[in-house]
């Protein structure tokens, strides 16, 4: 009896919608409007839109209107919505996946209380591709995944198809993401075998209604791995056949196939270099295969190879001269920072600096180096500092956002039932999509429309939430890596702090020390005239902004420099002391979040309020292991004392030495 009534009662609480895991992202809108809504086409796409509206949204009739237009209109993604409450609305585009985003916005007006009629909405995509990409494996582990397993079951397709596809594919199109890379940068060859594309086509089918295309990440060497061919070399006429095949093959299964992504000649991976060839040679090679079916490739700039120089400058070392040498149908990929979605980075001196080559930039929506699923960290502020960097590329104001046509993003989604394992990573994913769609939206503005629709409309939550939503990054840039430093993580997994990290026979760019250099006279990478001269890559005024320790911006003072322990910061403390203060206020404003979030028990529901509270706990706990361990190892060349104002260790660094952490799963052990 008593179990009957357990059952009844939790059959109640799902009916009620009281299950609140987070599966239902930011889509949470009630789905029993009766809504009117017509279209002059029917296709699957509008079909989609059709009945998000029919079930949700409230107002008067809506009118789906698709455009005649020429054929290069007919692929954008623009939409209009006009019309006032009275007369209904109406949603016009060039093309059916138009239509669909008009949808999700006049919903998103409606979900987050801004409709104000009458409405008259432009909406034009700033880049037409709008790509996550996936590091997951094809036996199911994600790499630098904190979120689960992967979400594609590659063993049970293509019989079992999970309904999770369909969700995803959905919210992504809520957010105009218009693309997916499946499977992981260092891409296993058999990606590409037959029965693995027969899976492929599968989810691409299943994705192509929601506007999303589906692009693989391939293997630089398949043609020998998979079919034995005594080269890979791309000026071999048997390789470039053989890609040439394997195009023809995917592109039968999937019309819409997107095209590849390939590491190449970057930790270990296979590559054009192998052969004497160079990236464009490479790329150009898998280029003409997808040419005649609009494919195209994204090749990585993500390279570094074991010379003495220092990582940062080599990307633009390798790519620059190779500028004006690619296919039309390449796009180099650039990560945001020069050296590895590092807490903050300047940009990379890449953009703006191919001005013959297409560049898409990649920002890393997983956590690698930002706690994992287990802290607080909001990267929209990071993204926007990013994107409207001044490059100087073609005098001033040349942001980022003007010198690139594509955006990438790691992807952070697992099969754990929140899908992001933090509750609010899930606003990372959403802060990509809406960024890659328009970059000049600002970080508050999208934290304001993702809580809303997530959690409440209650300004009282909404207010002091957002806030500490919007420090969170320059929350864990205090308490990790302040004022420029970076990679002084633990080996491997990348979450805790190892400045004294040793890797016994590791290359030097693979050792903490080689990027803070910290010895009795001070700390920092010097990568002025005087050092490495990284800061020649950078247009004019930037180099020499950054090459002079007075002018070099401080949030990126040990970035460019060796600075003295004593060096004067602009508040008048010293290194050693800002050091301490920066660290402390790291975990300082966990402790706040703390505070704002304890408070918030009352405005939503139990299990999220419990979840995001008890991550909260590890996160400040964290912080402060960070702070004593790079504090206490730091002090060891500072020699002096901690600032008396701030809270003593408590830790000792022997026994911070001692930590190894038990990241089980899938993280290999390359830095
Ligand atoms: C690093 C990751 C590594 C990736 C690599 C990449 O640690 O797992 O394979 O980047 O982007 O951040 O290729």
């Amino acid at each position: 009896m008593k179990h009957l009534l357990l059952v009844c009662w939790l059959c109640c609480a799902c009916l009620q919608g009281f299950a609140e895991d987070g599966s239902r992202l930011w889509l949470r809108a009630d789905a029993t409007a009766k809504a009117v809504v017509t279209a002059n086409k029917k296709s699957p796409t509008i079909n989609i839109a059709i009945q998000e509206l029919q079930t949700q949204w409230q107002g008067n009739a809506v009118k789906l209107n698709i455009q005649n237009a020429n054929k290069n209109k007919a692929l954008n993604d623009a939409y209009t919505i006009a019309g006032d409450a009275k007369t209904g609305v109406s949603i016009s585009a060039f093309s059916d996946r138009g239509l669909l985003y008009g949808a999700y916005h006049l919903l998103r007006l409606q979900q987050t209380k801004r409709l104000v009629y009458p409405l008259n909405i432009q909406e034009s995509p700033k880049y037409n591709l709008r790509i996550l990409n996936h590091w997951d494996n094809l036996d199911g582990t994600v790499e630098r995944g904190y979120a689960g397993r992967s979400i594609w079951k590659w063993d049970e397709l293509p019989a079992v198809i999970s309904p999770r596809y369909k969700e995803y594919a959905r919210a992504n199109a809520s957010i105009g993401i218009n693309a997916a890379v499946v499977n992981n940068v260092n891409a296993s060859p058999q990606i590409l075998r037959t029965e693995m594309l027969a899976k492929v086509k599968v989810v691409a089918d299943i994705l192509r209604p929601y506007g999303i295309r589906v692009f693989l990440s391939v293997n630089f060497s398949s043609p020998t791995i998979l079919s034995g061919l005594p080269t890979s070399d791309p000026l071999d006429a048997a390789v470039q056949q053989w890609w040439r095949n394997k195009a023809n093959e995917i592109y039968k299964l999937i019309p819409d196939f997107g095209g590849f992504l390939v590491k190449a000649n970057s930790e270990g991976q296979p590559g054009p270099q192998d052969f004497g060839r160079t990236h464009a040679q490479g790329a150009n090679m898998l280029a003409d295969a997808l040419k005649t079916h609009k494919g195209i490739v994204m090749w990585r700039a993500f390279v570094y190879s074991p010379s003495n120089d220092d990582r940062a400058g080599q990307a633009y070392m390798e790519f620059v001269p190779l500028d004006g040498q690619f296919r039309d149908n390449v796009i180099i990929q650039v990560k945001n920072g020069p050296i590895d979605f590092q807490p903050r980075e300047p940009f990379s001196p890449l953009f703006g600096a191919m001005k013959k080559t297409d560049v898409m930039a990649e920002v890393q929506i997983t956590q690698e180096y930002l706690g994992h699923a287990n802290h607080l960290a909001f990267l929209a502020p990071m993204w926007e500092e990013f994107l409207n960097s001044d490059t100087y590329s073609n005098g001033k104001n040349s942001l980022v956002a003007g010198t690139i046509t594509a955006m990438s993003g790691v992807a952070n989604i697992g099969d754990e039932t929140n899908w992001n394992g933090h509750h609010f990573a899930q606003a990372n994913w959403y802060a990509f999509g809406r960024l890659a769609w328009n970059p000049q939206l600002r970080a508050d503005e999208i934290a304001d429309e993702w809580l809303r629709q997530t959690f409440s409309q209650d300004a009282d939550f909404v207010e002091p939430v957002k806030k500490m939503m919007l420090q969170s990054w320059d929350a864990v840039v205090h308490y990790m890596m302040p004022l420029g430093l970076h990679h002084i993580f633990a080996v491997g997994h990348h979450y805790g702090p190892e400045p004294w990290g040793v890797i016994p026979g590791g290359r030097p760019d693979w050792q903490p020390w080689y990027f803070h250099n910290a010895d009795t006279l001070g700390v920092g990478f010097d990568r002025t005239a005087a050092g490495s001269n990284a800061v020649s890559q950078y247009f004019v005024p930037l180099r020499q902004t950054f090459n002079d320790i007075n002018t070099c911006p401080e949030n990126l003072l040990l970035w460019f420099h060796h600075a003295p322990w004593n060096h004067a910061m602009h508040n008048g403390r010293s290194l050693w002391q800002e050091l301490c203060y920066q660290y402390d206020e790291g975990v300082q404003q966990v402790r706040e979040f703390q505070k704002v979030w304890d408070q918030q028990a009352a405005a939503i529901d139990a299990e999220r309020f419990e979840h995001v509270q008890s991550r909260l706990k590890i996160q400040s706990r964290d912080a402060v292991w960070w702070k004593d361990a790079c504090l206490l190892y730091f002090q060891e060349f500072a020699r002096q004392p901690i600032p008396y104002d701030i809270e003593r260790p408590v830790h000792n660094l022997e026994d911070l030495k001692r930590v190894k952490l038990e990241i089980s799963n899938h993280e290999n052990a390359k830095r």
